[in-house]
């Protein structure tokens, strides 16, 4: 597979901190902030809000020619013909949903050791996740924090992108992007901001100036 290039920051919706009929203004701020990719995590809605959601998403990253990947649901990714699924260790198995999904689409996959990052590299997935990096709120049945080491020894271990996440701050995208991550994943930080296309610029700025 030809790697994929992922952009520095990667935010994700999450209705754990943006009501569903706010979802649709926050992927227009963060597009305009200049976010290249964009992931939907709804595990508190329905799936007819879920792919209301998508779809109204879809929408503006289409125009703006930004990734949309939809979280867990590969159903509403196929549906809102989103760019691709991002799946944990126990949503539907890799082979399965590169089945639905076919070849084009992307699949992220969550990993939380080098094992996992191993295993996961044999699979036909674009991009992993490596976390929780640092102590996070959002992910309530999240492991212990692994720490910027562990994020080294896996980004020495696999060729593969990895996607850092898990209690990422703004303050700490410098050491997490020169540490072997790809992209930085972040929830809380980015939608707990009262200007979030404001903070998205800032953060795409700090961002372009490290190397990854
Ligand atoms: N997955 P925040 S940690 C969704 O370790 C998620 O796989 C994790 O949110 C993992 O940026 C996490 O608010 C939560 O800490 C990330």
């Amino acid at each position: 597979m030809i790697p994929l290039r992922l952009p520095h920051i990667y935010p994700i919706i999450d209705d754990a901190y943006i009501t569903y009929d706010r979802i649709e203004e926050t992927a227009r701020a963060l597009i305009d902030g200049g976010a290249g990719i964009l992931q939907l995590r709804g595990k508190g809605l329905s799936s007819a809000e879920l792919l209301s959601a998508a779809r109204s998403i879809r929408r503006f990253t289409r125009k703006a020619d930004v990734i949309f990947i939809v979280n867990d649901r590969v159903d509403i990714a196929l549906l809102s013909d989103a760019d691709g699924v991002h799946l944990g260790q126990d949503d539907m198995p890799v082979p399965a949903a590169r089945k639905l999904l076919g070849r084009e689409k992307i699949i992220g996959f969550s990993t939380h050791n080098v094992q996992e990052a191993l295993a996961a590299e044999r699979l036909p997935v674009d991009y992993i996740s490596f976390g929780p990096l640092f102590k996070t709120g959002t992910k309530k049945d999240a492991e212990e924090p692994k720490g910027v080491p562990a994020l080294t020894e896996v980004s020495s271990s696999v060729e593969i992108p990895i996607v850092a996440i898990g209690g990422i701050g703004e303050e700490r995208i410098g050491e997490v992007l020169r540490s072997g991550a790809k992209s930085v994943a972040m929830i809380s930080d980015i939608l707990s901001a009262t200007d979030i296309k404001g903070k998205m610029k800032r953060l795409m700025a700090m961002s372009e100036e490290q190397q990854g």
